[in-house]
């Protein structure tokens, strides 16, 4: 697994925690939903690469999936050691080169080579099956997605068959759309399934070479590809046991704060396009034991009430409102206040009668009373982060004046 991306798109999420430690939808981590797709696909010999900023990511994977070391199996974390010398890693195929040890230790036919920030549910069982019958040297999992974004993704061409990867392009500014679709392009996920000796080769390979990035979707799928030896799986193909129609396909990339805003929003529509309630395929996390959230009836008027939104453990709603909106561990809302399109982490406090629309706001950030959030942008800009999407987002332990 890699994990060591930093996330510059996040910040202010990303200023003190690696990318799949940002937490997600009230009680996960964004590394959660990977992880919980390897160990409902039975796959429990996991190794974490990580790097930046990795405190958080560790004691989350330390503390929320050990796994039973006496049936051979762990998910461990692994940092960043320079064992190749006085050098961090200079990028994702670089971490694996650096941990070959680790496959040595095991020797495995193939390895599964997941990133670590995507909102999804998949079968991985079913790529790897794919992989093993095709004799591949790699698989790569595509999704169709808007041409607009191609610049974001590795983009992926095949041959007619649909199957053999004939150009991977990382990040393109020229891509053109699909035959069938030309608003779409062919996307890599950035999972990979290796055959385990064509990917020592392939690192070994890019490791000599002085102009390489050393980035997996730079340099060594493309490599891979030029020898013609890359495959896709197609993600439309996946269907995990418990899914719907409806949640079939899910799959977002949340690099940005706009599109980690609206992934939550996905979660608290009513009929939600990503079902957290599928227990077929759970999704596991770790958490500390805390009270059932409550709801207060405060000041003889109000009424504390939380509507089409997502509301955790240790919450406290006194008198005040949640609309369409993810309340985490520990947020506690005084009375007459009202948090609307929001999503509020762990232990926020929103203060009497602060109003808070379309913000995203970080652990322990502690709003006072009357402050109004979300209504006056450029008021809002000299403060903090805005998207683009106009969404304001607020980093961690900030204490507001009023
Ligand atoms: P990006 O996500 O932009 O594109 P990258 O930043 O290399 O690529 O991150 C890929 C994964 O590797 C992430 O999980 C990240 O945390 C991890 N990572 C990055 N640098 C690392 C390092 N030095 N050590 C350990 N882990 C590291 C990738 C692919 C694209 C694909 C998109 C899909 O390169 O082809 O389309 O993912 O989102």
């Amino acid at each position: 697994m890699l994990a060591g991306g930093e996330g510059k798109r996040l910040m202010p999420l990303t200023a003190d925690r690696a990318k799949p430690a940002v937490p997600f939808g009230g009680i996960y981590r964004l590394i959660d939903f990977v992880l919980s797709n390897l160990a409902n696909g039975h796959y429990l010999k996991i190794v974490v690469l990580t790097q930046y900023k990795s405190h958080s990511l560790d004691r989350h994977v330390s503390r929320t999936w050990r796994l039973s070391a006496m049936l051979g199996n762990y998910v461990t974390p692994v940092p960043a050691q320079q064992r190749l010398g006085p050098r961090w890693f200079a990028g994702s195929a670089d971490a694996l080169f650096q941990n070959l040890n680790l496959i040595y230790d095991e020797l495995p036919d193939h390895v599964i080579v997941f990133g670590a920030d995507h909102i999804y549910r998949m079968d991985p069982r079913q790529m790897v099956e794919q992989h093993i019958d095709s004799g591949a040297d790699v698989t790569v999992a595509a999704i169709r997605q808007p041409l607009s974004m191609a610049d974001q993704f590795g983009v992926i061409d095949t041959d007619p068959s649909g199957r053999r990867v004939v150009a991977f392009r990382e990040k393109p500014t020229d891509a053109v759309g699909l035959a069938d679709a030309p608003d779409q392009v062919y996307a890599s996920m950035g999972n990979y399934v290796f055959k385990t000796q064509s990917m020592i080769e392939a690192l070994r390979e890019d490791a000599m070479d002085p102009s390489s990035k050393h980035d997996l979707g730079g340099n060594i799928i493309p490599m891979m590809v030029k020898a013609g030896g890359a495959e896709v799986y197609d993600f439309a193909d996946n269907v995990v046991p418990g899914s719907t129609e409806r949640d079939r396909g899910y799959w977002r990339d949340v690099g940005t704060l706009d599109a980690y805003y609206d992934a939550h929003m996905d979660l608290i529509s009513p009929h939600p396009v990503f079902n957290l309630y599928n227990d077929r395929w759970p999704i596991y996390t770790g958490h500390d034991p805390l009270p059932p959230a409550k709801f207060v009836h405060n000041d003889g008027d109000r009424i504390g009430h939380a509507i089409d939104s997502l509301v955790s453990a240790g919450v406290i709603v006194s008198g005040g409102t949640a609309l369409r909106s993810i309340l985490s561990p520990g947020v506690i809302l005084h009375s007459h206040a009202q948090v609307e399109d929001s999503v509020l982490m762990g232990c926020v406090k929103v203060g009497r009668g602060a109003i808070i629309r379309r913000a995203i706001i970080d652990k322990n950030v502690v709003i006072p009373d009357g402050a109004r959030i979300g209504f006056d942008l450029e008021e809002d800009r000299k403060r903090f982060a805005v998207t683009r999407g106009g969404i304001v987002v607020i980093g961690k332990n900030e204490i507001l004046d009023r």
